[in-house]
């Protein structure tokens, strides 16, 4: 059998890229609707001001991940909708949004699975430092706990944070996403720590305060490498590619964050790389990090390709020219979602979800009146074949969540990528499923037995 019978099979938003009302109902701003409004950062001056109006289309979309079969949603929280300024006054009209949305989705038979922080912390917590404040960890634990104090009688799936290595990297290293700072790699660790710490309190304030049995995961991405062939020696060089911390891209890595919460200590290499930046940290500090975690979640697009050189080190491949690529020029690269479970999987000893996987791309609507996104459709085969192959060589996989439902909000890249199954009219904000929408609702009514190629 491919996928084992109780798989999840789900689709992915975050709120800031889909939400829109920004302004809306009490919402106080967040990092990235400062970002949006600081010209040049965002491609022409796209803000998240209106979005894919989800915030007023909660039936709607809710349909549309029903008619879709998925029996999934992973959406995140807007911080500073629920506590505008991130921490004291509590602002009911966001707590209410959450839920309808929960509800709705309850109805249609679909599990929400909500991820706590992606990416928009409230902008009064930004002034008074960020996650380079050492109460951080606190703030994020006071917001946790009113969420699950509010939810938790309905919702038992739960993600802490997403992508620390892009909100600190691109956020606090290279400024290329809110808040657009450029800080020092000593600073950079700082604020790391902080967001480690976080995690740690958030994971034990769900199991001190959820109302039913909570799943609790992380969903981190990061720099994954695949054998150029499959002989133990470009594995073992794809392994050790994948679990070592590249001096260049230092903040683009798994061991630094996950080594924390799911071993409970720092990754060696990268105490020596980091010499004298590595932050000040107790033993008290690493145990509350690495609190029990029920699944290792994990963002993946993409992955590099390495061989076994001389001695077994790893040799990084240049991209061939011409290399088939996504809109984001990321490398298509299927087997990351063989190797990428596998290698988290043995290392970690957690069943593994994905938390996200997906195509950029620039799809319009063509003449027919619909959108014929076969490029998408060729990728997520790709991809889903060999997710399945991890499953039927013994890689525990209990989910898979597409990125994303619909087109929305790419970050610095405004609305120009789509990576929806559903195309957003921005003028009208009208959902029209694509090509790629029907074909992945019948890869999950098969459970994945039939993912067919274009
Ligand atoms: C993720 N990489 O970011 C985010 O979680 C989503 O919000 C975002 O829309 C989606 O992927 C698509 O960009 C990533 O460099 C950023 O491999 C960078 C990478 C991967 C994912």
């Amino acid at each position: 059998m491919a996928f084992p019978k109780q798989f999840t099979w789900g689709v992915a938003s975050a709120a800031f890229q889909v939400e829109g009302a920004s302004n809306i109902d009490g919402r106080g701003p967040s990092v990235w609707d400062a970002f949006c409004d600081t010209p040049g950062k965002v491609f022409d001056g796209h803000t998240g001001e209106i979005a894919c109006g989800s915030y007023d289309r909660v039936e709607e979309d809710a349909d549309l991940i029903q008619n879709l079969g998925a029996n999934a949603y992973r959406f995140s929280i807007s911080w500073s909708r629920l506590f505008p300024k991130g921490t004291g006054e509590r602002n009911e009209a966001g707590f209410a949004y959450y839920d309808r949305l929960i509800d709705a989705l309850l109805e249609r038979g679909i599990v929400p699975w909500i991820t706590l922080y992606h990416w928009d912390l409230p902008l009064a917590l930004h002034e008074q430092d960020g996650w380079l404040n050492p109460n951080s960890p606190i703030w994020f634990e006071e917001y946790t706990k009113a969420v699950v104090e509010r939810y938790s009688d309905r919702v038992t799936h739960w993600f802490t944070l997403n992508e620390p290595q892009i909100f600190l990297g691109h956020g606090y290293k290279d400024g290329k996403d809110a808040p657009g700072l450029q800080l020092s790699r000593k600073e950079v660790l700082l604020a790391t720590h902080h967001a480690l710490l976080a995690h740690g309190r958030a994971v034990k304030v769900i199991r001190e305060c959820a109302k039913s049995s909570p799943t609790i995961g992380f969903a981190p991405v990061g720099g994954l490498y695949t054998p150029e062939t499959e002989s133990a020696s470009d594995l073992e060089a794809a392994r050790k590619a994948t679990f070592t911390i590249d001096e260049a891209n230092w903040a683009f890595n798994y061991t630094w964050y996950c080594d924390p919460v799911f071993l409970g200590h720092y990754p060696e290499q990268g105490l020596e790389l980091f010499g004298d930046d590595v932050p000040e940290f107790t033993d008290a500090d690493m145990e509350l990090i690495n609190q029990p975690l029920d699944i290792c979640g994990v963002n993946i697009y993409t992955a590099g390709v390495v061989r076994a050189g001389e001695d077994g080190h790893p040799e990084k491949l240049p991209d061939p020219v011409g290399y088939p690529m996504t809109m984001f020029r990321w490398t298509i690269n299927p087997r990351s979602l063989y190797f990428g479970p596998k290698f988290l999987y043995e290392r970690y000893g957690l069943p593994v979800v994905i938390t996200e996987n997906g195509l950029a791309s620039m799809d319009w609507v063509h003449l027919d009146g619909k959108v014929h996104d076969t490029g998408r459709i060729d990728y997520l085969s790709r991809y889903l074949n060999e997710l399945r192959r991890a499953s039927e060589d013994g890689v525990d996989v209990r989910g898979y969540f597409q990125w994303s439902i619909m087109d929305n909000f790419e970050w610095a890249q405004g609305y120009a990528l789509r990576f929806g199954l559903v195309y957003i009219d921005y003028q009208t904000l009208a959902r029209i499923p694509k090509d790629s929408y029907e074909w992945f609702g019948r890869v999950i009514e098969s459970n994945g037995e039939s993912i067919p190629r274009l």
